[in-house]
């Protein structure tokens, strides 16, 4: 019997990346997205994968519970990604009381949702490395406490606890994917990882001469999202639901991201590089490095593509597109 599949957050880095996996594995893939005035930038990374026009798509929102019942009673799907929220971390400061709509209580209508309409179905929850914020211990695990540094990691520190909740009080197949970050040339602009990348290209191709960035000291557990949403579906083929620390077990400093970037693309750092308050945060996640331990071991899961093939691939693709839309 075919599977069928149902993904918030569709037209997101990770909802393209896992609609194509689940298509190459035969699933009947839907997908929520918001309304927008701007139909052509919808669907921008499904293009860029070759899969638009393979997904049924319902148009809907996080923060309207209504619309998520009846998309879940028309759909009637297998298992449920709810990756859809406010995404960016800076952003949750300025908007605050948004990304708690979408990001907490978007995750809490999905899974009340779930619980009333398909309770059967397996459900997924981006939960993030984010929560950790001021870490408690120097590698991170699934028994690492908590200590979130902004609205958005509060946010997604209430969506994964209400993910546990509704797994002990309902009974749901209800797992939390706690992700560390992860990039791909299909990443958002405003996150360092391609705003690097993009501008080394832009700077590599004589259309710019600076970068200005923030924190450079800040490190990341940086991986390919690929990877990342290949651990997504294992944690739903599981029997039980669980909770799973995915990570590289490496970090990286945005210095030394740099230093990889600019050098891959023939360039020194120092002569392009300048610090710019304007992307320094009112509270910084100084560290992250998890520990995926129990990930290998209970689904087999590890990140195969490494920190230098990832930061070739986001670059070469930001070259072809830039060289393309300025006809070079
Ligand atoms: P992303 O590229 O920012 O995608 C976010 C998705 O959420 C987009 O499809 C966006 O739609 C959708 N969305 C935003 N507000 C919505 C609303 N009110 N209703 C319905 N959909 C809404 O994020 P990502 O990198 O793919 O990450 C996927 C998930 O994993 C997110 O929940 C993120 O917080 C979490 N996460 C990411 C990482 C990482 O390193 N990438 C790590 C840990 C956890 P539009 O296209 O219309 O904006
Ligand atoms: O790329 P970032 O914006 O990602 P951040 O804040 O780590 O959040 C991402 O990963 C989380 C998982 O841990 C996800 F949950 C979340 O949704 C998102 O995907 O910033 C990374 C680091 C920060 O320390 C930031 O201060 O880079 C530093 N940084 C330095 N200069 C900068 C810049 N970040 C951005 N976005 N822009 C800069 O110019």
């Amino acid at each position: 019997m075919t599977k069928r599949a149902l993904i918030t957050g569709l037209t997101g880095q990770d909802g393209a990346y896992l609609a194509q996996l689940l298509l190459s594995k035969g699933y009947e893939v839907h997908g929520i997205v918001r309304r927008s005035a701007s139909a052509d930038v919808v669907d921008a990374r499904l293009r860029w994968l070759g899969i638009d026009g393979q997904i049924q798509v319902h148009d809907g929102n996080l923060t309207d519970l209504s619309c998520l019942i009846r998309i879940l009673r028309d759909v009637k799907p297998d298992e449920i990604y709810n990756l859809g929220a406010q995404s960016f971390v800076k952003s949750s400061w300025q908007q605050p009381l948004l990304t708690g709509s979408v990001t907490a209580m978007g995750a809490h209508n999905m899974l009340e949702a779930v619980r009333l309409e398909a309770p059967e179905a397996r459900f997924y929850q981006a939960s993030s490395s984010e929560m950790y914020g001021l870490i408690q211990e120097s590698v991170q695990s699934e028994t690492t406490p908590f200590y979130p540094r902004s609205p958005y990691a509060v946010a997604k520190l209430y969506g994964h606890w209400m993910t546990v909740n509704y797994r002990e009080s309902f009974g749901l197949h209800a797992s939390s994917g706690i992700l560390f970050n992860h990039e791909s040339p299909l990443r958002g602009i405003e996150f360092v990882t391609r705003k690097i990348t993009d501008g080394v290209a832009r700077i590599k191709l004589g259309l710019q001469e600076k970068l200005a960035l923030g924190n450079l000291d800040a490190t990341r557990d940086w991986g390919h999202a690929r990877d990342y949403v290949r651990a997504m579906w294992l944690m739903l083929q599981q029997e039980k639901a669980d909770d799973y620390v995915i990570a590289t077990g490496r970090t990286t400093s945005v210095r030394d991201f740099c230093v990889l970037a600019f050098s891959q693309a023939g360039l020194t750092m120092e002569d392009h590089v300048v610090v710019d308050p304007r992307f320094m945060r009112p509270a910084e996640v100084d560290v992250l490095l998890g520990d995926a331990s129990k990930a290998k071991a209970k689904l087999g899961w590890e990140a195969e593509c490494t920190l230098e093939q990832l930061v070739s691939e986001m670059l070469e693709a930001d070259l072809e597109r830039i060289k393309q839309r300025e006809k070079l």
